[in-house]
């Protein structure tokens, strides 16, 4: 297994649209394993493929406190929606920085797991919100990109202090 490195916003490689899956092999469960070790080491409660600057639709969650319950996720696609949620998040490619964004309270998600099979699952709580924030990375969009221009330069700025800092 290997720590893979996780892409830091503002990278352009983080805006691309990822394809589908054609088929679940080897080489894709090799590269959940890296995922989902790259995630507990960060440590994360989930990954997007694009994060490690794969463009495929891969997602690993694990939202348990024992950190065993790893969900795997390949070409997720939200099949119903429910209720809203302002939910204060936090992203791996932009550490340090958290704030609220609305996204639906529930939604039930069908999908390929790490074998090729479908399943569909209920989500709700911080599964619904992380499986909506994996699922946007996937689509190139990042959390504070729901936020308004002043709030995203304001983000930007403090990264970039943040940057110089350790330099
Ligand atoms: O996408 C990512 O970068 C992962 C992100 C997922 C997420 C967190 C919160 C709301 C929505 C989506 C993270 O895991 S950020 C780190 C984090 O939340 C956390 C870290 C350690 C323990 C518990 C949580
Ligand atoms: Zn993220």
């Amino acid at each position: 297994m290997a720590i893979l490195k996780i892409l830091q916003y503002p990278d352009e490689r983080l805006h691309t649209v990822a394809v589908p899956v054609v088929q679940v092999t080897d080489k894709i469960r090799s590269l959940i394993q890296n995922m989902a070790e790259t995630m507990y080491a960060a440590p994360g409660i989930g990954l997007a493929a694009t994060q490690v600057d794969v463009h495929q639709r891969i997602i690993v969650i694990d939202t348990s406190e024992t950190h065993d319950q790893l969900l795997v996720l390949i070409n997720p696609e939200i099949i119903a929606s429910h209720g809203v949620s302002d939910y204060e998040e936090g992203c791996l490619s932009v550490p340090g920085i958290y704030g609220k964004v609305k996204r639906a309270e529930a939604v039930t998600v069908k999908a390929l797991n790490a074998e090729g099979e479908s399943f569909v699952l209920d989500a709700n709580g911080l599964l619904a919100i992380c499986i909506q924030h994996e699922m946007d990375h996937l689509v190139g969009k990042v959390f504070v990109e729901y936020w308004s221009q002043l709030k995203q330069m304001r983000t930007l700025a403090k990264l970039k202090k943040k940057q110089r800092s350790i330099m």
